[in-house]
């Protein structure tokens, strides 16, 4: 069993995860609001993501006995005027959730907590991958400007990834 203080540090990332699912399903109403049906696909579909990611955390606690707890879910309220707003919703978010990952990191050691090394490891790596998908997604999104046609054809493959 893990310490109060790592399992507390856990259920918090637990809830950023739920948080995060909840801004992915959000941002994929903005997009089908857009008409823009692909995107909003693949937002959902990173929203699942999300989703398994805290299933894994609580898992990995309930495995070991303790007591995951979902907190409050804040779901800050966006405006977007362009795709881009969108993406850089989304990047700040993975930042945020990276910075999370790596105190949960830092604490696992200090605490000494065998056990989880591997679960947490397998985040950092994992939110390396994130980032860098968003922030390509947010480079070409970039690029294509508002052209409407290579907004269609962004729409297309994103929605064929999802
Ligand atoms: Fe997209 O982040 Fe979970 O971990």
């Amino acid at each position: 069993k893990m310490n109060e203080e790592l399992e507390h540090a856990f259920s918090k990332q637990i809830t950023l995860e739920f948080e995060s699912a909840m801004l992915y399903r959000q941002l994929a109403i903005e997009f089908e609001l857009k008409d823009l049906p692909g995107i909003a696909s693949w937002m959902k579909n990173h929203a699942t993501e999300e989703l398994s990611h805290a299933d894994r955390l609580i898992e990995h606690l309930t495995d070991r006995d303790n007591h995951p707890v979902i907190g409050d879910i804040h779901v800050p309220s966006i405006k977007i005027n362009t795709l881009a707003e969108a993406f850089e919703i989304a990047l700040e978010a993975e930042e945020g959730v990276s910075e999370s990952i790596r105190n949960l990191f830092r604490l696992g050691r200090e605490t000494n907590d065998i056990d989880s090394i591997p679960v947490i490891d397998w985040f950092v790596s994992e939110q390396v991958e994130e980032e860098a998908t968003v922030r390509e997604i947010l480079g070409r999104v970039k690029l294509v400007g508002d052209d409407g046609s290579g907004i269609l054809r962004l729409d297309a493959e994103l929605g064929s990834q999802a």
